[in-house]
């Protein structure tokens, strides 16, 4: 049965590192202690995003951090990724389960107490929920839903919960006393000035990397 042992949960978007790089940036949040990375390029042809897996794969291995690939699962597969991390329009969980065996994770994103329900029913190691708070990079998925959906969830799920959309190191304690396990974040690490810095920040609030 896999494990989830992280509690921060970092989601790449390479448009979002224009002048660093991503893997430059990857490598000094990883550095920092971030234990776990899902590798978020929805706009890459497989070929490219297969070579870029191929990098962050060697990346997360070295520091000994966990790595999601999100929908692809032949390529968190071709990766040998430590799961894959589905988004909530994607295929049934249980296929997933079938294609990835019993001890790779599988996270699943959710946008309501409802869904993140399912999402256990199905059979998932984990769901993300969101958004929160206000997060330019999530605009399409409407108004933040608040930390009162991680306090309905909670009382209905027993897998870790991750809060996302607009998590900081300052909202954090807010998410986790609400009922988050953990936080799921890009620009709170992948936009700052200084990614180590911006990862040192969420783990301190977090307890520690695991
Ligand atoms: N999913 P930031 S919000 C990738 O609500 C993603 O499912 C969301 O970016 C959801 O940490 C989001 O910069 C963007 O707010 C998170």
């Amino acid at each position: 049965m896999a494990r989830v042992d992280f509690r921060l949960y970092l989601v790449t978007d390479r448009r979002q590192v224009p002048e660093r790089g991503l893997l430059e940036s990857l490598e000094a949040a990883l550095a920092a202690g971030v234990p776990a990375v899902q590798l978020r390029e929805k706009d890459l042809t497989g070929r490219e995003l297969y070579r870029l897996a191929i990098e962050v794969r060697e990346l997360t291995r070295r520091h000994g951090a966990r790595l999601l690939v999100n929908d692809r699962l032949d390529v968190a597969l071709a990766v040998e990724a430590d799961g894959a991390h589905l988004p909530s329009d994607s295929f049934p969980v249980a296929e997933a389960r079938r294609l990835l065996g019993p001890d790779r994770l599988i996270g699943v994103s959710t946008h309501s107490a409802v869904e993140a329900v399912e999402a256990q029913a199905e059979g998932a190691d984990f769901v993300v929920l969101g958004p929160i708070y206000d997060t330019p990079s999530k605009r399409p998925f409407g108004s933040p839903l608040g930390p009162g959906v991680l306090r309905a969830a909670r009382a209905e799920i027993a897998i870790p919960i991750f809060a996302i959309g607009g998590v900081t190191a300052a909202n954090a304690p807010e998410v986790l006393a609400a009922g988050a396990d953990g936080v799921a974040v890009i620009s709170a690490i992948l936009a700052a000035p200084d990614p180590k810095e911006a990862a040192r920040a969420l783990l301190a609030v977090l307890g520690g990397a695991r």
